[in-house]
């Protein structure tokens, strides 16, 4: 530490180092400046024991005992801590499912022919998808039709008209079962975010324990609705992934070529912008400007998306959206929605990068807005795409002071399962073997609280030198990407075991799963485990880790792998403290109802020694 500089006290990536000193000298503002003048943050907030649900306050519990013990309506600590921290899981559940949503209303309108430039990348899979919904083809039906019928059978799983979300049943049936005793399983997506804020309205819930068991029921809403259904829209409307090379870091903008960052979530704009570079027009316009090409390259989820179905090459990830436009070089940065951080627009401002948002839920100061809808999508993206072309020849100095990495992504479940030969049996040989010892999904974002990226490199490389594989996605597998996990050449870095099985399959030992929306895969890949060896989810040697999380949607992931039978491991302490009860509850009391538990632990070799004697248990306890 003592003779690290400030800039690699922020980050343990190269880029990033030299793109803060660059950004200080360009007199650029980042989210680690905005940080440090945050400090101290408020205690009580941090604790969970602040309210501002309503204005008879906003109240403060005195965590010393000395002051008020409770809010102005009589809520104390433990009311107050569960009910906002409910509140974070409706809005991260709110967050995927909203972009779930948004990707099956372009599947109903493909089906209806009021979808411009989308289609059906994987008719096969549409089938199969819909054959779950018992829609099957009929005479006289078509991709469209089948498509039509099932965006109105996945528009069901939001509402309020049944008992129980269809996709609950990918799990295994005890699974199943435990939440329907415990009253977890959850009814509708829309349902139960609509309920989260309806109890923690003041005078409604106040049992600590049921506020939060209707989280849990959330999150789940989450994990197995809407960002299941998100993922699996658009594996259907722009392909299942399989695994490709690409290359990760800013060394992956190019001098030569018009540089086009997407930046956000959602693949309906991403895939279309893409697109639109292939046309013919494009390259008409690129020659008038005198650019060698043009090149599309992504941050954060959106970025995951179009690298596991594309091979597009990956920028950076959270904390690296400010320095990207610091580098000169992005012609176009393109948000959607979610993560993008409001500063964008001024930082923009002092280069030539021109700033675009498309969402209608989503604006942010210093942009240009072109609102992207399912029938204009492909117009609109034409016109983005010629903003981006018009602004290469504005450029000033630019500074790309890396090369990019290789690696590989586009691991889907699908995409593993063949890879394995067509059944997870070689992974459960394995596993039961020990040559693999079990499996966790390192997920989640980066927070100024963490040195960039260290958490989860720094996991990740424990867990795979202990025959640990890992499942990444997120802001998490870019990170691994960059740091050399995803290569086959990157077994290098694992145990004997895990060496010897993904040298013999030609895998990483890091597996890039996708977005975060993607966590889905990593539950349908726990199901199909679970279901092979005949036992529960929270029976296997799995575990998650969010290691520099800030999001709600990471609490919402985090509840929802708990709450299918998966331990998990936090970076950063929620706000949980101001309320003993809960900080039981969570990381104990739980094992009782879904067996399994949060802990949290921001040093990431400390995580790694909890996971593996977690995973040791369940093997011990399995007798393998
Ligand atoms: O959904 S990992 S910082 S980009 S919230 Fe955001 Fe976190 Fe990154 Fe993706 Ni997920
Ligand atoms: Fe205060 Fe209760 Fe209102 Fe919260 S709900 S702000 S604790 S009075």
């Amino acid at each position: 530490m003592m003779n690290q500089n400030k800039y690699q006290q922020k980050t343990i990536t190269t880029d990033g180092q030299l793109l803060l000193k660059k950004a200080e000298q360009d007199q650029i503002e980042t989210v680690w400046d905005r940080y440090e003048e945050q400090l101290p943050q408020c205690g009580y907030c941090e604790m969970g024991l602040s309210c501002r649900v309503c204005m008879m306050g906003p109240c403060r519990i005195d965590p010393f005992g000395q002051g008020p013990q409770k809010g102005v309506c009589g809520a104390d600590a433990d009311i107050i801590v569960a009910r906002n921290i409910d509140r974070m899981i409706a809005a991260g559940a709110a967050a995927h499912s909203d972009h779930g949503r948004d990707l099956v209303e372009v599947l109903f309108k493909i089906g209806k022919g009021k979808a411009q430039g989308y289609e059906i990348k994987d008719s096969e899979k549409l089938r199969r998808f819909a054959a779950e919904y018992a829609i099957y083809p009929e005479d006289g039906d078509n991709d469209l039709s089948i498509a039509s019928k099932l965006a109105r059978a996945l528009m069901d799983e939001f509402s309020t008209c049944q008992s129980e979300i269809f996709l609950t049943k990918r799990a295994p049936d005890k699974r199943l079962n435990l939440w329907r005793e415990a009253g977890l399983i959850p009814r509708g997506i829309d349902r139960e975010i609509v309920e989260t804020m309806h109890r923690t309205h003041m005078g409604v819930d106040n049992g600590w324990q049921s506020i939060l068991l209707h989280g849990l029921r959330t999150s789940l809403s989450d994990g197995w609705g809407g960002s299941m259904i998100a993922t699996e829209v658009s594996d259907i409307l722009f392909g299942t992934p399989q695994p490709q090379t690409n290359a990760v870091n800013v060394g992956v903008l190019k001098p030569d070529q018009v540089n086009i960052v997407v930046h956000g979530h959602n693949p309906v704009v991403s895939e279309m912008i893409l697109h639109a570079c292939s046309l013919p027009e494009t390259k008409q316009l690129l020659d008038e400007k005198g650019a060698k090409g043009i090149n599309v390259a992504g941050v954060c989820c959106t970025g995951n998306e179009l690298l596991m179905r594309h091979g597009v090459p990956v920028a950076g990830n959270h904390l690296m959206s400010e320095l990207i436009i610091a580098t000169g070089a992005v012609d176009a940065m393109i948000v959607d929605y979610q993560c993008i951080m409001p500063s964008l627009g001024a930082v923009a401002a002092c280069y030539h990068t021109k700033m675009i948002s498309t969402s209608d839920k989503a604006r942010f100061p210093g942009m240009v807005h072109i609102e992207f809808h399912p029938e204009n999508a492909l117009n609109q993206a034409k016109e983005v795409v010629k903003n981006a072309i018009d602004n290469f020849s504005n450029r000033g100095d630019i500074y790309l002071p890396v090369e990019p990495v290789t690696s590989v992504g586009g691991f889907s479940v699908e995409a593993i399962i063949k890879a394995l030969g067509g059944t997870p049996d070689p992974l459960i040989d394995a596993i039961k073997g020990g040559k693999i010892r079990g499996a966790v999904g390192v997920v989640g974002c980066n927070n100024p609280k963490i040195k960039h990226d260290h958490g989860h490199v720094t996991l990740t490389k424990r867990l795979i030198e202990n025959d640990i594989l890992v499942l990444d996605t997120g802001c998490a597998a870019i990170a691994n990407a960059k740091a050399g996990f995803k290569v086959a050449e990157s077994i290098q870095y694992a145990g004997p075991g895990l060496k010897e099985v993904c040298g013999a399959l030609g895998i990483p030992p890091v597996l890039h799963m996708g977005s975060c929306v993607d966590n889905a895969r990593i539950l349908v890949l726990a199901s199909a485990l679970a279901n092979a060896l005949q036992v529960d989810i929270s029976d296997l040697p799995l575990a998650g880790a969010a290691p520099e999380w800030y999001s709600e949607k990471a609490v919402s992931i985090g509840c929802y792998f708990v709450a299918s039978g998966v331990y998990t491991v936090l970076g950063p302490m929620p706000p949980i403290t101001g309320s003993m009860n809960i900080v039981k509850l969570l990381t104990d009391g739980l094992n009782d109802v879904v067996g399994a538990t949060f802990a949290v632990e921001p040093d990431p070799e400390k995580a790694a020694d909890l996971i593996q004697k977690h995973i040791e248990s369940k093997r011990q306890a399995l007798g393998i």
